[in-house]
C-alpha cells in the first residue's frame, strides 16, 4: 500500500540555529500528537542536514532539496548524493520548479540526479508541474507526462518503486493560489494512469503522489480527501511548527 507523506520544503530559509530550533519543535509535536499513519519529512538546506538528523527521532525523515549531478570530484560548491546519505538523510527533493526555472535544471540533468540518489539508497521526491500559460493552453497533462517520462521512465519498476512524486502546479507556488481540490485530483489521477501504462497497476497504486503549492492547514484536508492525493510537499507552511502539524493532522 502506498504511504501518506507530508514533506516540508524549507527552501532557502533558516540559519543553522533557527533550523535546529524549528526541527526540535516539529519533533516534539510529532512525538506528542496522535498521527494517522503519515510519514513526516523535513526538507532542509544542506547546512542543516547533519544537525537536524540528530534532533529528530525515528518518526521524521530528513530530505535534502537538491544534489549534484556527478558522483564526486572537482565540482566546487556542489554536494553529492553520497554526502547527503552520510548525514543520515533519507530523501532528496529533485526537479522543484524553482530549480528548473532559476538554475536551468533540465530533464537530462535530472536523470543523472535521480540515478545518483537511488544508487545511494535515497528516495527522490520528484517534482513536476506546469506553468500558468501551459494550463491556459490546455497543455498541462502533456507537460506533466513528458516531465515524468523524460525524468523517470528510464528506471526499472523496482527502482521506480522508491520514487515519490510531487505535483506542484507552478502557478500555485508562492502565490497563495492553490489548485482546487478537483484540479488536484484530476491531475493526480492522470499521473497515476500514466504510471499504470508504463509500470502496471501494482507500481502505480503503490506510488505516493503529493500535492504542492500553497498547501496550508486550511486547505489540506480538502486536498488530502481526494483518492489520488497521498499528501503534500509544503513550502511556507512548513516554516512554522504548528502550521506544519496542522497539515500533518489533516489526514
Ligand atoms: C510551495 O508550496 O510553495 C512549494 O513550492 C513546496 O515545494
Amino acid at each position: 500500500m502506498r504511504r501518506k507523506i507530508v514533506a516540508g520544503n524549507w527552501k532557502m530559509n533558516n540559519t543553522l540555529e533557527e533550523g535546529i530550533e524549528l526541527a526540535g519543535q516539529i519533533n516534539d509535536l510529532v512525538e506528542n500528537t496522535e498521527i494517522n499513519d503519515v510519514d513526516v519529512v523535513i526538507g532542509t538546506p544542506f547546512i542543516h542536514l547533519t544537525e537536524v538528523n540528530k534532533v529528530v527521532g525515528e518518526k521524521i525523515g530528513v530530505a535534502a532539496q537538491n544534489c549534484a549531478d556527478e558522483k564526486s570530484g572537482a565540482y566546487t560548491g556542489e554536494i553529492s548524493a553520497s554526502m547527503i546519505k552520510s548525514t543520515g538523510s533519507k530523501y532528496v527533493i529533485l526537479g522543484h520548479s524553482e530549480r528548473r526555472t532559476y538554475y536551468g535544471e533540465t530533464n537530462e540533468i535530472l536523470v543523472k540526479k535521480v540515478n545518483l540518489t537511488l544508487e545511494n539508497g535515497l528516495a527522490p521526491i520528484f517534482c513536476i508541474g506546469e506553468v500558468l500559460e501551459e494550463r491556459e493552453a490546455e497543455k498541462h497533462f502533456e507537460v506533466v507526462k513528458s516531465q515524468i517520462a523524460e525524468g523517470l521512465f528510464h528506471l526499472s519498476a523496482e527502482e521506480f518503486g522508491k520514487v515519490v512524486l510531487a505535483y506542484e502546479p507552478v502557478w500555485a507556488i508562492g502565490t497563495g493560489v492553490t489548485a482546487s481540490s478537483d484540479q488536484a485530483q484530476e491531475m493526480h489521477a492522470f499521473i497515476r494512469k500514466t504510471l499504470v501504462e508504463q509500470y502496471g497497476e501494482e507500481v502505480a497504486n503503490n506510488t505516493s503522489i503529493l500535492y504542492g503549492g500553497s498547501c496550508k492547514p486550511s486547505n489540506a484536508k480538502e486536498l488530502f480527501e481526494n483518492e489520488d492525493v497521498d499528501g503534500g510537499l509544503i513550502g511556507g507552511a512548513s516554516l512554522k511548527a504548528e502550521d506544519f502539524m496542522g497539515i500533518i493532522t489533516a489526514f
